[in-house]
């Protein structure tokens, strides 16, 4: 008899501890991002106040940063004026956006690019802009 009181009273304290780990499973699904969502990463205005525009050194830009896979770089800029090109190593080197290089073009005047590992390449199309330093060079880890 008390040997089935004790086992009765165990039973619920383990029916107690099932409800706290059902409890603890649905926060750990509640905190986990959505399926498929990538962890959130970092965001930069290129340029920072000056944005996407001529005689901007990017390069002075990019010290200090280091960029990670999911990091996002928003171009603000007159789309009067400028564009975006997702370039290769080649265009970039060369300021131009090759048919070749099936580059994705960039126009609203504020575009946002998630980053993928690797380094990536981004000019202004605009005849001699890049040239005028509308080129960057982004190494993403
Ligand atoms: C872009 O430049 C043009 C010409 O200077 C100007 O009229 C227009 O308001 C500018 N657009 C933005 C979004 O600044
Ligand atoms: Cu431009």
């Amino acid at each position: 008899m008390a040997g089935r009181g004790r086992g009765s009273a165990s039973g619920s304290n383990g029916a107690l501890v099932a409800a706290g780990a059902a409890l603890l499973c649905a926060a750990a699904v509640l905190l986990a991002p959505a399926p498929g969502a990538e962890a959130a990463g970092a965001t930069y205005l290129v340029g920072d106040a000056a944005g996407w525009t001529r005689n901007v050194d990017y390069g002075q830009w990019l010290a200090g940063k280091t960029f990670h896979a999911g990091d996002m770089l928003v171009f603000k800029y007159n789309s009067t004026f400028h564009d975006v090109a997702w370039v290769s190593k080649g265009g970039y080197r060369h300021c131009i956006v090759s048919p070749k290089d099936r580059a994705p073009v960039y126009r609203s005047g504020y575009d946002t690019v998630r980053l993928p590992a690797g380094t990536h390449y981004f000019i202004c199309g605009v005849p001699d802009h890049c040239q005028a330093g509308m080129k960057l060079a982004v190494k993403v880890y």
